[in-house]
């Protein structure tokens, strides 16, 4: 029990778990826990927290506006890889096991989500899923975006409280999400800090350390590290190989998040690329300016990148000397060799340790065929 935070008034209690139909209607299914989580919340605000009625119709929608409309790949991961584990332990999972899956899966998914309400304010972003950024959406109350951030994440807390209180893992599960957390965190300060700094010092040392941080622990590791730990994996060694595998699938990723910034059409990946207006250290520039262009080129860079509007002329010059100098190509080239490196790692000392402690490959391999090529 917890008499610290307990209180006098009635918490309401967790509202049962939907029937999970895993092999019929996986999206179905963890939808429908997300909304069996909002529901709780909602339930909870008036009675445990006071919260007036419009106060609580306000985190309802801010919810369903910043939690939901993603691919939703790091969430499924979670009851994927679960899955996986619990087969190679010669188990199938109840009802309570892949309903327990999918709420570690959101708590992923709602970390992203306040994430990005913060990482659109500090990339002065207009667009995210297809819709206005949060923070645009509330207009000249846009400051309470940086409150619902903290809420949101407030509330991964709670869930895991909720649904997890009783689970001999709790300590070890939020121990992760806390660490996952800060990691993210120390990613966004280096990248944000770029604003400040030169062009000069935007390398490609610089960006996998950033990408690393900022995206990799998060979006890979803490799936699957979510899911070992659920399935009872208690072998530092294949957390260790599961992470060396993860954070290299993450670098990848963020590769592409950048490549699509440039190339990619609104239309594909849902928000307008922002990336040389705001001085990223992102991987097109890196190769751009510390390995491709001339002294000409640089010049043109040194004057405009970081120093131009979303869609102005000389933005649109920037993306055509990424084409000039032949950066799709070598993209592609990058892309592949990523894979190849990725599924070269099933024979490796770490594919062999993770073999041994139940973690089948193809774990890892139903993770690098999602986002493999992708376009949004
Ligand atoms: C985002 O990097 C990283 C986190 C932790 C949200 P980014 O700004 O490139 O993401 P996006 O392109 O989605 O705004
Ligand atoms: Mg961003
Ligand atoms: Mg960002
Ligand atoms: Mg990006």
């Amino acid at each position: 029990s917890f008499p610290a935070t307990q209180g006098t008034k009635n918490a309401t209690p967790a509202i049962a778990y939907p029937k999970y139909n895993y092999t019929g209607d996986p999206k179905g299914s963890f939808m429908a826990v997300c909304d069996m989580l909002i529901d709780e919340i909602c339930a909870e605000l008036p009675v445990k927290y006071d919260l007036p009625a419009k106060e609580t119709q306000w985190v309802k929608d801010m919810l369903e506006y910043n939690v939901k409309g993603g691919k939703m790949n790091r969430g499924l991961m979670v009851v994927d890889a679960g899955v996986a584990i619990l087969a190679s332990q010669g188990k199938t999972p109840t009802n309570e096991e892949l309903s327990q899956l999918a709420v570690l899966g959101w708590a992923i998914e709602w970390l992203q989500a306040w994430l990005l309400v913060a990482d659109d304010i500090m990339d002065s972003s207009v667009t995210r899923r297809g819709q206005p950024c949060w923070y645009k959406k509330l207009e000249q109350i846009w400051y309470i975006a940086i409150n619902d951030a903290f809420t949101i994440e407030a509330f991964v807390y709670k869930m895991m409280k909720r649904h997890f209180m009783t689970h001999p893992q709790y300590i070890q599960l939020m121990d992760l999400m806390l660490e996952s957390t800060l990691q993210t965190e120390m990613g966004q300060l280096s990248d944000t800090l770029c604003d400040v700094l030169g062009l000069k010092d935007l390398t490609p040392e610089r960006w996998e350390l950033i990408v690393t941080y900022k995206t990799s622990f998060y979006s890979f590791y803490l799936s699957v590290a979510f899911a070992m730990t659920f399935c009872n994996i208690k072998d530092k060694a294949a957390f260790d190989a599961a992470r060396e595998i993860l954070v290299t699938m993450g670098v990848y990723f963020q590769a592409q998040d950048d490549y699509l910034d440039c190339f990619g059409t609104p239309e594909q990946i849902g928000k307008i690329g922002t990336d040389i207006a705001d001085k990223k250290c992102g991987w097109l520039f890196t190769k751009a300016y510390h390995q491709l262009a001339n002294d000409d080129q640089k010049a043109f860079l040194d004057k405009h990148y970081g120093n131009c509007k979303v869609g102005s002329d000389e933005e649109k010059a920037i993306k055509k000397l990424y084409a000039d100098l032949g950066l799709p190509q070598l993209y592609a080239e990058y892309e592949q060799a990523s894979y190849d490196k990725i599924m070269s790692m099933k024979g490796s000392k770490e594919g062999a340790v993770l073999a041994k402690a139940g973690v089948p490959w193809e774990v890892f391999e139903m993770f690098l065929q999602k986002v493999y090529k992708r376009s949004k």
